[in-house]
């Protein structure tokens, strides 16, 4: 029996610092992802949006975290949403939004699963604190956060710390890490596969290990799919576009291998900005993931 699909859309842009992102969970309800779903023979429901504040009613309180109370509101607003999902035996899929979204995502989920693997698919890593942060944009921080590294309020949603171990956490596409970012993820012992790891072994070979870390002693696999891991020409519509993305066809088939896994409980898709986008492109190509992800081209 296939699991029914919950999607919760989040129209959260309050991580980070250019408008539009917000618009996402529409961008990709437009792009027909309920109908696509369907098609697959699964039931979904669409849980519509949860509230997020609007950026211009509040005032930055700290700069190396910046909305960060209302950013923890919302994380624990998606921890209960989620893990209500979760309990119903649902997939929840959760659409962004900023990635900041998936402190709050990860800690509804691990309300039931008690080890979670995480796949990282992502440009960047996101393993920031506010020490460490350039920004002061919490969509850096997410995946640090959900290791327990991180400001006290952000990594205890959901109640307890860490919501996930280092070893069965993996990123996939990674190609602009900063400095001290990147020792964190050494000093943490997280498995990365940068672009040169794709390059050179090829996705394949890549998401073979990475499903195996993921599985590990776990209960299942959370997808975290941040759109900028996709290349800027099938993934324009992103706040952070870096070139030498994964093309779409490897993109294609890190999704069939995950469907293939079997061990895949749910997903995220951020960073959808629709102002920065080209005819609605990005999000587009979010829903031919996330059917993939979902089993479409495999017989
Ligand atoms: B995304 C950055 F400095 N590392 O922390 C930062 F380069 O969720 C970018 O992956 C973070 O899109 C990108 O602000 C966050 C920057
Ligand atoms: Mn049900
Ligand atoms: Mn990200
Ligand atoms: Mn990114």
């Amino acid at each position: 029996m296939k699991k029914m699909i919950s999607i919760i859309g989040v129209p959260m842009d309050l991580g980070q610092n250019r408008r539009g992102v917000d618009m996402g969970p529409s961008a990709i309800r437009y792009a027909n992802l309920k109908e696509r779903i369907k098609r697959l023979g699964y039931k979904v429901e669409d849980r519509g949006n949860l509230h997020v504040p609007t950026a211009e009613t509040y005032k930055i309180e700290n700069e190396k975290l910046k909305y960060l109370p209302a950013v923890v509101k919302v994380s624990e607003d998606i921890c209960k949403e989620v893990s209500a999902v979760v309990k119903e035996g649902h997939f929840p899929i959760i659409l962004g939004g900023d990635h900041s979204i998936a402190i709050g995502s990860i800690a509804g989920l691990t309300q039931v699963y008690k080890k979670l693997g995480v796949i990282w698919f992502d440009a960047h890593a996101d393993f920031n604190t506010a020490e460490t942060t350039p920004s002061g944009n919490i969509h850096g921080m997410p995946l640090a956060c959900s290791l327990g590294i991180g400001h006290e309020d952000l990594i205890n949603i959901g109640g307890f710390s860490p919501k996930v171990a280092p070893e069965n956490v993996v990123i996939v596409g990674a190609r602009s890490v900063d400095p001290e970012e990147r020792e964190l993820i050494k000093q943490h012992g997280i498995t990365c596969f940068t672009m040169h790891e794709v390059d050179k072994m090829g996705i394949g070979k890549v998401m073979e290990e990475a499903i195996r870390i993921a599985s590990e002693g776990t209960d299942g696999i959370h997808l975290s799919l941040d759109l900028d891991s996709i290349d800027p020409d099938m993934a324009p519509g992103v706040g952070t576009p870096v070139l030498g993305g994964v093309t779409y066809r490897e993109g294609h088939l890190a999704m069939e291998m995950l469907y293939q896994s079997g061990k895949v409980v749910s997903c995220d898709v951020v960073e959808v900005n629709p102002i920065l986008d080209k005819e609605n492109k990005t999000a587009r190509t979010a829903v031919e993931m996330v059917c993939s992800l979902l089993g479409q081209s495999v017989l």
